[in-house]
């Protein structure tokens, strides 16, 4: 497995699938959840819609996926990040949690690339320097990781990618 860090719109990147940084309700908002909503027409909101009167959303830390509409990827995989406020440690671990679920449905789908951004990094307030530790962390524990060819991890302004590249460098090209 490789794991590739760019500096991108998430929306344009032709992988097997992308990540949305969404909310509870699954039904959009601002942030990478607008820009994919906007960009991937109905098909994911009537999905996300479907998903929600199953299963009555999505909690914080889970993951469920739907197609990816008109976007250049298959599917969007969405997961939930937290809000940082509270008990951090437990932020922490959900954010972990985050990473987890999506890359075990990304295997479960037989998903080989992947694309995913810096989840509660924007709206959510999470510090960029403690989620691309946990970020980076998780994917590259990832337990089932040699069943995806490649991951890569999107960022959007110039202050993450360069906190995701200098901590990739650091820790785990040696
Ligand atoms: N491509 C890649 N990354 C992006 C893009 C993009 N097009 N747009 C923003 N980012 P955010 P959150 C980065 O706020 O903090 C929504 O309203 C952004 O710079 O999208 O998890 C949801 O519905 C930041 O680093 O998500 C939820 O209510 C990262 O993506 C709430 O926001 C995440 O920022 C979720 O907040």
């Amino acid at each position: 497995m490789k794991i590739e860090i760019i500096k991108a719109d998430i929306t344009e990147i032709k992988v097997d699938a992308i990540v949305n940084a969404a909310n509870t309700s699954l039904l959009g908002g601002g942030g990478v959840d607008g820009a994919i909503h906007r960009k991937g027409g109905k098909a994911i909101l009537d999905e996300c819609i479907q998903i929600r009167n199953k299963k009555g959303g999505c909690k914080v830390g889970e993951a469920v996926i739907t197609t990816a509409g008109n976007l250049p990827s298959q599917f969007v995989i969405h997961t939930v990040g937290p809000v940082w406020n509270g008990d951090k440690e437990e932020k922490k671990n959900l954010l972990k949690a985050c990473y987890q679920n999506s890359l075990e449905l990304a295997v479960e789908n037989k998903i080989k690339t992947i694309a995913i951004p810096s989840i509660s990094t924007g709206i959510y307030k999470f510090p960029k320097d403690k989620a691309a530790e946990i970020a980076i962390k998780t994917v590259n524990d990832f337990d089932k990781i040699s069943e995806i060819e490649k991951v890569v991890l999107v960022c959007f302004d110039d202050e993450s990618f360069q906190i995701y590249t200098s901590l990739l460098e650091k820790n785990y090209k040696k």
